[in-house]
């Protein structure tokens, strides 16, 4: 072994120098593995008893890409585009042994060989839009060439994840090899030795219609919108066909370069290390969590069919109970339901329907949770029902199994209490639609065992999601974030603003939908619910907004009554000149006189709202970081991901510290 850096080594046999980089945890491309590539081709080139090099990953990650941690700071030499060029104009043959992801610059290294053979886990991406960017190193350039322009458009613009199989069939692999891919790498590299080498940079970009280029961008610009990096992803895909390889690639340096400088570029980076840091909890380290392999649901309503869903997804066994065999019934069809979505959409066959059937079981008979590891309920949000069935399961499910809530608004401390092991309760708050949102939040209760936490845990990554721990409080992060926006943006109607300038202004701010538009479609009775309960209780000298109390009472209940703060004609929203009438009368009747508002006003009051909650909730000990409230507000309540979420967003908006 031939050390070319600390993180990149070699060795010859058969005359191939194969290249190996070992930089864990994902082999990014440091500045010591470019330095270590560009060393090693070096030496390759000049070696007398080098004919060809193969260039793979250590361990089960081909490269994962730039080493995201070096963004903060001007990037260092080699640049990646000068390792490269190196490799691609190689006179000897590189073959790429993709032993497992290739994402981003890994992808490019491996686009620069002269052959590409994968492993069938491999999977291969170009996934820099995610983090604001566009790839730098002749990703823009050089996929087109292999697979065409709309192709590659989808792709860099999307930054979708493309498995094995289909990289093969799209041109991006030109073997799969599910033997030693090492050693035929090896063997492909030899047989390359003196042919003429096909140089992916120096080939004509596959002939494609307009019409086929502009239906690929309009369509993978649909879901991208405020956001930077999609949109010069396209034009620079766009320029393979119209400029010269070398020019382009100088084009798509600079973008890069202006980008990964960027604000949205520094959100997104954000957004990523705050997802990783979400499941380490202090404390929890060596915290070994425990086995599950059945789940049982109690409810199947939207919810909890969701939940099951996801359960059969993630290959857990799923026991779902309602009250009765017909109720049992009909949650079985919901289930079912959901999975010939799937199926419709091609994200399962019909093996994998069958499959998920076979691990689910339905019924009335609680006594078959006597198996589970782990019920959640998802029963109606009512105490006392909550309180009764968690009496009821404590006495039917094994001493070790863990019992999880999935109430938004009632303190898990409390149906926790009425257990005889408190410490095997925990709150598990997901989102609807269950089987598709990612949030998840997970309630640490006062009580909860450190082991049941970390199964909590343990479970959500199996289920795919992200699990976000909070405390006990009414609401937990995001609901408790998302009253506070409500409450300023009913402050801001009373002073002067109207539901759809509110609205208008946060969706330009990136927002999905604004604020009223989301009561509208959430349905505004629950929270007129909540407002009842607690008016015994609230301060009278607070400040209180009744418009929505007064909506609610005609009936205003949102979308599902036809008319909430707006009113809806065939599903499409209206300004309704009775609440814009309703609105003036109320802010008269509390002698408020209308001011004109900004849009500036609007967002910075919004978001001062929800960080100052999100504040309060990391002072109170419900929060452990701000991160955490970032990812919460983006993966439940559509805030926007290129902005960082509230807490940065609001970090940023006090400027560049002193
Ligand atoms: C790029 O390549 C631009 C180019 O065009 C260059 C032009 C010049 N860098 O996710 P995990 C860390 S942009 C640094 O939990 P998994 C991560 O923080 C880049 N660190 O593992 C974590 O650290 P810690 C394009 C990275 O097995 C640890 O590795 N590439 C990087 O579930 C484990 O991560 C991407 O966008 C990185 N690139 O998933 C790929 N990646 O333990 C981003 C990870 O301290 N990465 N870390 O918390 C991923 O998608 C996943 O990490 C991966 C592994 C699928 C690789």
């Amino acid at each position: 072994m031939t050390p070319f850096s600390d993180t990149v080594r070699g060795s010859v046999s058969n005359g191939v120098l194969l290249i190996e980089i070992d930089h864990a945890p994902v082999n990014a491309l440091s500045t010591d593995v470019r330095k270590g590539l560009l060393a090693a081709l070096t030496h390759g080139e000049t070696a007398t008893d080098v004919d060809a090099m193969v260039i793979t990953g250590a361990g089960a990650i081909f490269i994962g890409g730039a080493d995201i941690r070096e963004f903060g700071a001007p990037p260092a030499e080699p640049v990646l585009p000068t390792v490269l060029a190196a490799i691609e104009n190689a006179a000897k043959p590189v073959v790429a042994a993709i032993n497992g992801a290739a994402l981003g610059g890994g992808l490019e290294v491996a686009l620069a060989t002269h052959r590409r053979i994968a492993a069938p886990t491999a999977t291969v991406a170009l996934p820099e839009v995610k983090l604001g960017i566009v790839p730098g190193a002749g990703g823009t350039q050089r996929l087109p060439r292999l697979i065409g322009i709309p192709a590659a458009i989808e792709l860099i613009a999307t930054g979708r994840t493309v498995p094995a199989g289909e990289a093969l069939k799209l041109g991006i692999v030109d073997r799969i090899e599910a033997g030693d891919l090492r050693a035929v790498a090896i063997t492909e590299a030899c047989a390359l030795v003196g042919t003429d080498l096909r140089r992916v940079g120096a080939s004509a970009v596959p002939a494609a219609t307009a019409e086929a280029i502009d239906a690929a961008a309009s369509k993978a610009l649909a879901r991208a919108r405020g956001q930077d990096a999609p949109r010069e992803a396209v034009r620079l895909v766009r320029l393979s066909a119209k400029r010269p390889f070398a020019e382009a690639l100088v084009e798509e340096r600079q973008t890069f370069l202006a980008l990964r400088g960027s604000e949205q570029a520094a959100a997104l980076r954000h957004v990523f290390f705050a997802e990783r840091a979400a499941a380490k909890i202090p404390g929890l380290e060596d915290v070994k969590p425990r086995t599950v392999k059945t789940i049982g649901v109690v409810g199947l309503g939207l919810m909890g069919s969701g939940i099951a869903t996801s359960a059969l997804d993630a290959g857990f066994a799923v026991v779902g109970i309602e009250p009765s065999e017909d109720a049992a019934a009909k949650g079985r069809g919901r289930i079912e339901g959901l999975l010939d979505r799937a199926l419709q959409s091609g994200r399962i066959d019909d093996v994998g329907k069958a499959d998920r059937l076979r691990r689910l079981t339905t019924n009335a008979a609680f006594v078959s949770l006597n198996d589970a590891d782990l019920v959640i309920e998802a029963v109606f949000d009512d105490l006392a029902v909550k309180t009764e069935l968690f009496v009821r399961l404590d006495d039917i499910v094994r001493p070790d199994a863990i019992l999880a809530t999935n109430t938004s608004y009632l303190d898990p401390d409390a149906i926790a209490a009425a257990t005889s092991r408190p410490e095997r309760v925990l709150g598990l708050h997901f989102f609807s639609p269950a089987n598709v949102m990612r949030l998840l939040e997970i309630v640490r209760c006062t009580r909860t065992a450190p082991d049941v936490l970390a199964t909590g845990l343990a479970v959500a990554k199996r289920l795919r999601k992200l699990p976000i721990v909070c405390g006990v409080t009414e609401g937990f992060i995001g609901n408790r974030i998302f009253s506070a926006y409500r409450r300023e943006a009913e402050f801001l109607l009373e002073d002067g603003a109207l539901p759809q300038q509110i609205d208008a202004a946060m969706e330009a701010y990136g927002l999905a939908m604004g604020p009223f538009a989301v009561f509208d479609l959430a349905g505004l009775e629950i929270a007129w619910a909540r407002r009842k309960r607690q008016a015994a209780t609230r301060d009278p000298k607070a400040r209180y907004v009744d418009i929505a109390d007064k909506l609610c009472e005609a009936g205003r209940v949102g979308i599902k009554a036809g008319r909430g703060w707006y009113r809806y004609r065939d599903g499409k929203r209206e300004v309704d000149p009775e609440v814009t009438a309703l609105i003036e009368q109320r802010r008269a009747a509390k002698g408020f006189s209308a001011r004109t508002i900004s849009d500036d006003e609007i967002r910075t009051r919004l978001l001062a709202a929800m960080a100052a909650e999100g504040s309060a909730l990391l002072s109170e000990g419900i929060a452990a970081r701000a991160s955490d409230i970032d990812l919460v507000m983006i993966n439940g309540y559509g805030f926007p991901a290129h902005k960082g979420g509230p807490m940065f967003a609001a970090e940023q908006a006090k400027g560049p510290r002193a």
